[in-house]
């Protein structure tokens, strides 16, 4: 296959934008650094949950149009979607974005799109573009360079890859406007045209953004808490007023997004960003506050019985719905809860996944009617609407009853 398409990266976001893009009928090789994802991937199955997209993986690899390699081959288009995690104390490591740039270098040529989706610290694409040019000096001004960031919800990936606007930033004008006309092919949402740091800046503002809000309804959360006010009605009356928008609070913040691109801020603007900064103080914190009310309640519970509870932890997921256990918080909160105590104490459910490397899972109707605490961790569908004997202890932080003492 001649691939007019080559996607570096073939994880949560690099996998669907590469079925997305070969489902237009254009060849796309998606490129891996993991030899099980990419045989799997050319046997047409998928390595992650997301609606949708085993379909149009099985489609494409089996007509044809995606397939799949450890190595990149020259192409047109060349899409970089890999992670930037951190190195310690949350510094931005961008080595991974380093190296696949590294790795299709020599196969640049005159008239190449070369466009970077990961998540990166601002000025990340002008690095990259001198580390081609100091590789490759004849290219220069010669191939198209820029940034566009995914922003697109796990759970509805490929409805918001198509849906959603997308920023759009080059290293110059020229670059925007090749990038633009790239995407234009595969997404209906409007295509916004500003420069790379911009748009650099654009997805790290959006997540930091989302990050303040929840973090505003979880400081809410532990003030009605000693306020003795449900916070849930609380926020549903004052979001009544047709200018207030106030988010819900959980059990603290979790996700690849949400969770970390703030950081690439803070660590970047340590002066600047002191409310951005707060908010991740403040939600994490969150976490460690239900651990101790779980902590709590265990011991009143053992005071007033005379033996200890059993203890129902429902959710592991970073979110409602889905199987995504990366920085979740309900698994930061089990994992403190059930250091230092004995396992059969506790019922750790999560209805979306088989199997946990560490826990026992135990189905959610055997774990509530077994236990007298159950704690809500994660708002899944499952437990919705669901009946639980008045003498149970309940600690909902996540709202699924909306109605308990505890939020
Ligand atoms: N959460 C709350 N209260 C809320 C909403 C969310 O506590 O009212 C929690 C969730 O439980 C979860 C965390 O926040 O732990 C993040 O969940 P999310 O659904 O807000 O976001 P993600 O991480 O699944 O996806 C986000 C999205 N960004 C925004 O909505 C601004 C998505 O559009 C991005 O593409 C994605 O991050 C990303 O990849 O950056």
């Amino acid at each position: 296959m001649n691939p007019e398409v080559v996607t570096i990266g073939l994880g949560y976001i690099g996998l669907p934008t590469s079925a997305l893009i070969a489902s237009h009928e254009t060849n796309v090789l998606g490129v891996d650094i993991n030899q099980n994802i990419v045989d799997n991937i050319n046997r047409g199955k998928i390595h992650i949950i997301e609606p949708d997209l085993a379909e149009i993986v099985s489609k494409t690899v089996s007509n044809g149009f995606f397939k799949a390699s450890t190595k990149p081959t020259s192409a047109k288009v060349y899409l970089i979607v890999v992670p930037t995690p951190f190195k310690g104390d949350y510094e931005p490591d961008i080595s991974f974005v380093e190296d696949a740039t590294k790795g299709v270098i020599k196969l640049l040529k005159k008239g190449d799109l070369f466009i970077i989706e990961s998540t990166s610290p601002v000025g990340t694409t002008e690095k990259i573009q001198q580390l081609i040019y100091s590789t490759r000096p004849e290219l220069k001004g010669t191939i198209h360079i820029a940034y566009c960031p995914e922003r697109v919800l796990p759970g509805n990936v490929m409805h918001e890859l198509v849906e959603n606007d997308r920023v759009i930033g080059g290293v110059d004008e020229a670059s925007t406007q090749k990038a633009i006309s790239f995407y234009r092919k595969y997404v209906n949402g409007k295509l916004h045209g500003t420069n790379a740091r911009t748009a650099e800046m654009c997805k790290l503002v959006e997540n930091s953004s989302r990050d303040s809000q929840i973090a505003f309804a979880n400081e809410l959360s532990l003030i009605c808490d000693k306020a003795d006010i449900n916070v849930w009605e609380l926020i549903s009356l004052a979001n009544k007023h047709p200018r207030v928008n106030i988010l819900q609070p959980g059990c603290g913040v979790g996700g690849h997004c949400i969770a970390v691109d703030p950081y690439f801020i803070v660590h970047d603007y340590p002066n600047e960003s002191k409310m951005i900064s707060t908010a991740r103080n403040v939600n994490n914190y969150k976490s460690s506050w239900c651990v101790e009310k779980i902590q709590n309640e265990k011991l009143q519970f053992e005071l007033r019985h005379g033996r200890k509870p059993k203890t129902a932890l429902l959710g592991l997921a970073f979110k409602p719905n889905i199987d995504d256990l990366r920085e979740s918080p309900a698994e930061y909160i089990a994992q403190k809860v059930l250091q230092n105590s004995n396992n059969d104490e506790h019922f750790i459910v999560e209805p979306n996944i088989e199997s946990h490397s560490v826990y026992k899972l135990t189905d959610y109707k055997e774990a509530i009617n077994k236990s007298d605490i159950i704690v809500f961790l994660v708002a899944h569908k499952e437990f919705l609407n669901f009946d639980i004997d008045d003498d149970k202890i309940l600690l909902d932080f996540c709202g699924t009853m909306k109605k308990n003492r505890w939020i």
